[in-house]
């Protein structure tokens, strides 16, 4: 049965406008500036969620279904307005009411800052998934930190990139709720205090501390249609105000001092690292704050509506977004001991009954490990529960392997212990210390097992399991792609938008002339607004019937931005050296942040500048390429991007991408993949079929023969291959910087061993000449106009299972198993 769409009151929502420019700013509409108009708008919007959100909370206060807490040092949300509207089902009459005020969406839109609480996929990850949550109806509570600055601006100055603060608070954020009332305490510091209670219980209590009081801001996340609010919860820090400044004596002048300047800095700004630790220590009092905030107030919300602390896990799950948030193990061990008395072992129990792990990377720089003294010196009471974690750990470990034949039992102790060389390692604390252990791909889940954690997998098999990442259509089509998604609404219906695997009807249509001219229109027609954007912002022209070749994710070695521009150097050889061959023009589109102390990642990002620069200014190439890097890449130009993409880059050294998403983004939009077997691109391949996608390069086997046995040398292949030789050759011969030395350390990393490196650790030359063979067929098959139309087709058709709806209800139906809830949608 179809479900009646919610209903939305256009003529309220225009009164509300014009009454909130009044009220906010004392102005008429003409007087408002365009700022304020988004913010009386967003205002209107939050009316209508608001109804929703009560509505929700009260069906879960009846219901009493079992909640998740998605715990998340990032949240990557993008712009809300457009998204809260189509959640809404609210888009279409937001429009038209806006027309009828002279206003246009677009602009409305474009003039909220897009909330950046996040580095890239994990975060983004995050994002995706509390859409799913609530568009499924589970009740879910995202937990992070109200970062005051996000994920820095970039621009690109004389080519480099240049880091700016992220301000998007400065105008206030319109959908948020700052709930004082909720505010919980923090302790930092000091030491803990033993003794005996009068009831003969022993007690630890934590003295000497410095405290921070967390004010948690909630956030709607809106479902799909159904009625359906779930909350982001970011928690901001604020000094504790209990002293009268003129009563103390020196030490709690002091005290407080501290006290304050802990909480200003607290919640300053997002680690803008991704895949590498740097292992700060405001960095761990980061982690600490959220966690702690959080797990109390779930474990209070538990204790409203129930009185046995001992089966919380019946009603309540922490999913741990990667390490980051793994001292909730700890933080709960120590709430339910220490404030509800409950034994070592009934703790134990409620503790990894209640927390997940999820696995994000093999990286071995992006394993958290903190130095023991200052773990200690921070967090006493936390630590001392972590040593006994381990204690016991390591007890189990010898009591499993002792006396069994042909195990070294020092070697599994050292390769799982929590504590070893005097670190506390994350990992395996949130392994031993939950019940599930999750790889977001089904590769990336095969190497855990197999080799980076191998020993736990020995040992406990049954907390393994894999969860294919995946997206949301609703951003990433509906609000990204409106011409494609009403497009694909006309051909199969509208089903898809809850339930992408519906999206396979449209294989009916791939053959069909007339479906693939419209669907290769709706392409043209995405380019040309990039193609705007990139004239505004680049001041280049690009041609949008040329192929549009996208690369857009973090920059980092793994990722190879640096192989696809190397083929690009050598491509612009290529045609200058044979001006009369046959090209199809192709359009190179980078967009990369690189966290600000990563030099080869920046050095990349100058080189593709620099490139882009020579070629796009050479009379030569007569337009057959054009190179562009799209300053500040971000959730909202990403929507751009992503709608325009022909060919969609996923060349990471196999066996380094965990999963990837930008990949499944750009697929549901119709862009045919260039990739290597790695993460979830052996899934887009296996659903898509071989002939629907490039796949070339070493296997993530071959990767870690290589990496094993040492004896890789790409010297051979630059002394025995001229093309690699050539483009190896021009990032120091002068061809793109005066300066012959600039790009000098890129050349010595593919060439030699630098720092602990070796020579082209992520294999670049070796999978040279197989990309650019991938890259030829692109082109011929793209010169194919109906051989392209269908293949793009087949990947928008083939898209279903990337959904991130499927994502979360594998992880319901196996690791978290909530209620529905049950809303009465209005
Ligand atoms: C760590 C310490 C200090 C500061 C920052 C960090 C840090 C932040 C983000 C480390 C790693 C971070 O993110 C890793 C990440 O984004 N991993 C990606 O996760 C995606 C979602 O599962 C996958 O699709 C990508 O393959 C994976 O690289």
């Amino acid at each position: 049965m179809k479900k009646k769409p919610l209903s939305f009151d256009k003529d309220l929502f225009k009164r509300s406008v014009l009454y909130n420019v009044k009220t906010l700013y004392r102005k008429t509409m003409e007087e408002a500036t365009p700022q304020e108009i988004y913010q009386a708008a967003a205002y209107a919007i939050k009316d209508a969620i608001v109804d929703h959100w009560m509505t929700t909370q009260k069906a879960a206060a009846e219901q009493d279904p079992k909640i998740v807490y998605y715990m998340s040092m990032e949240f990557l949300m993008g712009r809300a307005f457009g998204n809260n509207l189509i959640n809404l089902q609210a888009y279409k009459p937001v429009k038209e009411a806006l027309d009828e005020l002279g206003l246009d969406v677009n602009l409305v839109e474009d003039q909220e800052p897009d909330p950046a609480l996040g580095n890239g996929g994990l975060g983004r990850l995050a994002a995706c998934f509390l859409d799913s949550l609530a568009t499924l109806g589970y009740m879910a509570y995202g937990c992070g930190i109200r970062y005051k600055y996000g994920m820095f601006r970039q621009q690109i100055k004389d080519g480099y990139q240049v880091e700016v603060p992220d301000t998007w608070l400065e105008n206030g954020n319109p959908f948020e709720l700052r709930r004082s009332e909720l505010a919980k305490e923090v302790k930092f510091g000091g030491y803990v205090n033993m003794f005996t209670d009068e009831y003969g219980r022993t007690i630890f209590r934590q003295e000497g501390y410095q405290v921070v009081r967390a004010v948690p801001y909630d956030l709607p996340v809106i479902g799909y249609g159904n009625g359906v609010v779930d909350t982001l919860r970011i928690w901001d820090a604020e000094p504790i105000q209990c002293f009268q400044l003129d009563s103390f004596d020196k030490g709690d002048y002091q005290k407080a001092v501290e006290q304050e300047n802990l909480a200003s800095q607290l919640c300053e700004v997002l680690y803008p690292n991704d895949n590498h630790i740097a292992g700060k220590e405001l960095r761990l009092k980061q982690q600490y704050f959220f966690i702690s905030a959080s797990v109390q107030t779930a474990v209070q919300r538990y204790l409203r509506n129930h009185d046995d602390i001992r089966k919380l896990y019946e009603k309540t799950v922490f999913q741990l977004n990667d390490t980051h948030p793994t001292v909730a193990v700890a933080e709960l061990m120590r709430i339910l001991m220490d404030d509800y008395y409950l034994s070592w072992d009934d703790a134990w129990d409620v503790t990894t009954k209640t927390c997940c792990y999820t696995n994000h990377t093999i990286m071995s720089e992006a394993l958290e490990k903190w130095p023991v003294d200052l773990f200690q010196r921070l967090l006493p009471r936390i630590y001392q529960i972590v040593d006994e974690i381990n204690r016991r750990f390591v007890d189990q470990i010898m009591r499993t392997y002792s006396g069994s034949a042909g195990i070294d039992v020092q070697a599994k102790i050292r390769s799982m212990a929590i504590l070893y060389d005097n670190q506390v390692k994350m990992a395996h604390l949130a392994i031993v210390g939950g019940h599930s252990v999750n790889g977001v791909a089904k590769l990336h889940t095969e190497i855990l097992k197999q080799r980076e954690l191998k020993d736990f997998y020995e040992m406990m098999p049954e907390k393994f399991n894999n969860k294919t990442n995946g997206i949301t259509q609703r951003r990433f089509l509906m609000h990204a792609n409106p011409l494609l998604a009403d497009w694909v609404t006309e051909k199969i219906g509208d089903d898809w938008i809850t339930d992408l695997s519906q999206m396979d009807k449209l294989k009916d249509f791939v053959n069909d002339k007339k479906a693939q001219a419209e669907f290769m229109d709706i392409k043209l027609k995405n380019k040309q607004r990039l193609a705007e954007y990139i004239l505004e912002h680049n001041g280049v022209k690009v041609d949008p019937k040329s192929i549009f070749d996208v690369q857009v994710k973090r920059l980092h070695e793994y990722k190879r931005q640096l192989l696809n521009i190397l083929t690009v150097m050598y491509k612009y050889h290529d045609i200058k050296s044979h001006p009369n061959k046959d090209f199809y023009p192709k359009t190179y589109i980078f967009g990369a942040k690189a966290a600000a102390g990563y030099l080869t990642a920046k050095l990349t990002i100058k080189l593709i500048n620099s490139v882009a620069e020579v070629i796009n200014n050479d009379p030569d190439i007569k337009g057959k390429i054009k190179v562009v890097f799209i300053e500040d890449y971000r959730v909202s130009n990403a929507e751009l991007i992503f709608a325009a993409a022909d060919v969609s880059e996923q060349i990471s050294t196999a066996s380094k991408e965990a999963s990837g998403t930008g990949n499944m983004k750009m697929m549901l939009n119709g862009a045919v993949t260039i990739g290597t077997m790695d993460g979830a691109n052996v899934e887009i391949v296996n659903e898509v079929g071989e002939e629907n996608a490039f796949i070339f390069g070493l296997s993530s086997q071959e990767v870690m023969e290589y990496e094993k046995n040492g004896n890789y040398n790409p010297m051979d292949i630059y002394n025995s291959d001229p093309n690699v030789k050539k483009a190896l050759d021009m990032l120091v011969d002068g061809t793109f910087s005066k300066d012959k030395e600039l790009f000098r350390p890129l050349y010595n990393c593919l060439l030699n061993k630098v720092g602990g490196n070796r020579a082209d650790q992520y294999f670049i030359l070796k999978d040279f000449e197989s990309y650019l063979e991938a890259q030829k067929k692109i082109s011929d098959a793209y010169a194919d106009k109906k051989r392209w139309a269908k293949m793009a087709l087949m990947n928008t058709a083939c898209c279903g299972k990337f959904s991130s709806d499927r994502t979360i209800q594998e992880y319901v139906d196996e690791v978290w198993h909530l209620d529905k809830l049950n809303v009465e949608a209005k």
